[in-house]
């Protein structure tokens, strides 16, 4: 059995589907998730951050055919992109999980005996109509009024087959009531009602989830353990990853990590996470995950869900090439509000970028930075000036909203809590204006632009999870090691006291249409 929760936190991504190249909308999730996990570090939490690829199924081997390769080469190859684009992007996950793994074969198979062996998997006719894009079947409730899947704007094939069944009307009841209890178990609340909603109706229908594929059907899957014609249904294969990377029965990451287990995903995998995975656990007798956090979509052209099959994707190495990692973490981080969609424009990009990092945050470094080179003035660790009093009545208003804002995953709204000081800093440049000071009272520019610069030593340590690459690169020019991870008095920072010479841009303003161009 797990530990109660403890001082650790577990965070997951969706496993990605190896027939598509990571694109923005994977990259949102994983960013998302990356910012939580560094957050949670820099708070002095022991983390633990996966994601990985999802590589069994009909969809894959499909993929595969198309270009002439077996699923195994196919698999290996895309996961590698995945892989690879984390890597580029400097992803802080821990462990990455391929479902092709010997690990997960394992785990699988001992979830599905043990569930067999209790009574709740049996055999069954289905007939249904099947989408193999979202890999499950369909109600006809899903369908668009054209009689397509939602999201692949396809319609979905009938098909009729025998198969597994798990009992999951057995744990309906008891899953409806865990919802009702715990209120944030799915958030937003939207996403909790939904689930809520889907629970009523597979109550009413009464259909139990099939969990198998016959072989002579399909073969790149994990063969159900008491069944060798049969192979493991991909969700029930792919939810499992969040189990065996924890080292699931006896590792001691599924003691420390598994009770504070966290799933982000977007919203069109609501019901397999929020419904089937639940009673997956409480069949295995596997304590529940702690919270499923749910995103909504970045709409690209013509305002469709980003994606491959839609053409529409965009690939996020190449945009961060062109304005720069903490750029892209920043626009994606602040532009959506966690649990409603987002649209992506190059305008929107343009004018964020540049309203937020050039204008406002990275004006206030440039010109504070030249104007202590110009004067002379430091960094150095003066008393502070009477500006101080007025930051430090801001900054633990500031932390108890960035913190809140983290708790519950809105991102925007702890980016504007910094704004707040980013301002109030630039008002008071304007206020004080040191190039007058310079002439009337020189000997206040000093205290001046250092109380200033402590202040941006402060914003830099509260923007490290969003930005880590400039923050952490000018925390190490401008800050002493001794500064703690959330400061909320400017006392509390000490500057480095080295000489000011050449510095990185913060951040170059852009013009993507003059690129273009
Ligand atoms: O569903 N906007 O994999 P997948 C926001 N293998 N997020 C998006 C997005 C968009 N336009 N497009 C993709 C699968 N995503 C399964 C998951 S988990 C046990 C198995 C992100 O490759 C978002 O996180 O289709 C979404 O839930 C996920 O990619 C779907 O990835």
């Amino acid at each position: 059995m797990p530990d109660k929760p403890s001082n650790s936190f577990y965070i997951t991504t969706p496993i990605y589907y190896v027939n598509a190249r990571p694109h923005l909308g994977h990259t949102y999730t994983t960013i998302a998730c990356d910012t939580m996990a560094r957050y949670q570090r820099q708070l002095g939490r022991s983390v633990f951050f996966l994601t990985g690829t999802d590589e069994h199924g009909d969809k894959i081997v499909k993929a595969a055919e198309k270009e002439a390769l077996t699923p195994a080469e196919f698999a290996t190859r895309n996961s590698n992109l995945f892989r690879q684009t984390w890597r580029e992007l400097h992803i802080t996950n821990d462990d990455f999980i391929r479902t092709t793994e010997e690990r997960h074969k394992k785990t699988v198979q001992l979830i599905l005996q043990k569930i067999y062996d209790k009574g709740d998997i049996y055999t069954s006719e289905y007939q249904g109509n099947y989408c193999f894009g979202c890999e499950r079947y369909l109600t006809e409730k899903e369908l668009t009024p054209e009689g397509n899947c939602p999201d692949h704007l396809k319609p979905p094939e009938p098909i009729s087959e025998t198969n597994y069944f798990f009992r999951m009307q057995k744990y309906l009841p008891a899953l409806k009531q865990h919802i009702e209890t715990n209120h944030d178990f799915i958030y937003p609340a939207g996403y909790r009602n939904e689930a809520l909603g889907a629970i009523d109706e597979l109550i009413k229908q009464g259909e139990d989830l099939s969990i198998s594929r016959p072989k002579k059907r399909l073969s790149w899957g994990i063969d159900m353990p008491f069944d060798s014609e049969f192979v493991t249904y991909v969700w029930f294969d792919a939810l499992l990853n969040y189990l065996t990377a924890t080292g699931y029965p006896d590792g001691e990451g599924y003691r420390v990590f598994w009770p504070n287990a966290i799933h982000m995903i977007a919203k069109d995998i609501l019901k397999p996470h929020a419904i089937f995975w639940p009673t997956m656990l409480m069949a295995a007798e596997v304590p529940l995950y702690r919270q499923l956090v749910v995103h909504g979509y970045w709409l690209g052209m013509g305002d469709l869900k980003m994606s491959k099959s839609l053409g529409n994707a965009l690939d996020p190495v190449a945009l961060a090439a062109k304005i720069g990692e903490d750029a892209l973490r920043y626009f994606l981080m602040r532009e959506m509000h966690f649990g409603s969609d987002a649209r992506f424009t190059e305008e929107t990009l343009q004018n964020r970028l540049n309203t937020d990092l050039a204008n406002d945050f990275g004006n206030l470094l440039q010109r504070t930075l030249s104007m202590l080179k110009k004067y002379q003035a430091g960094p150095r660790n003066l008393p502070l000036h009477e500006c101080a009093s007025g930051i430090n009545e801001l900054l633990p208003e500031m932390a108890r909203r960035y913190h809140e804002a983290f708790a519950k995953f809105q991102f925007h709204a702890a980016i504007e809590a910094l704004f707040e000081l980013s301002r109030l800093l630039n008002k008071l440049v304007e206020e004080y204006s040191p190039w007058k000071m310079a002439k009337e009272e020189p000997a206040m520019v000093a205290p001046f632009l250092n109380t200033i610069l402590r202040g941006i030593v402060v914003l830099l340590c509260y923007f490290r999870p969003i930005m880590p690459e400039k923050s952490g690169t000018y925390l190490g020019l401008l800050a002493a090691n001794t500064v703690p991870a959330f400061p909320v008095n400017l006392s509390e920072i000490s500057l480095a006291e080295t000489a000011l010479e050449n510095w990185p841009v913060f951040f170059n303003r852009i013009d993507l249409a003059l690129e273009v161009a």
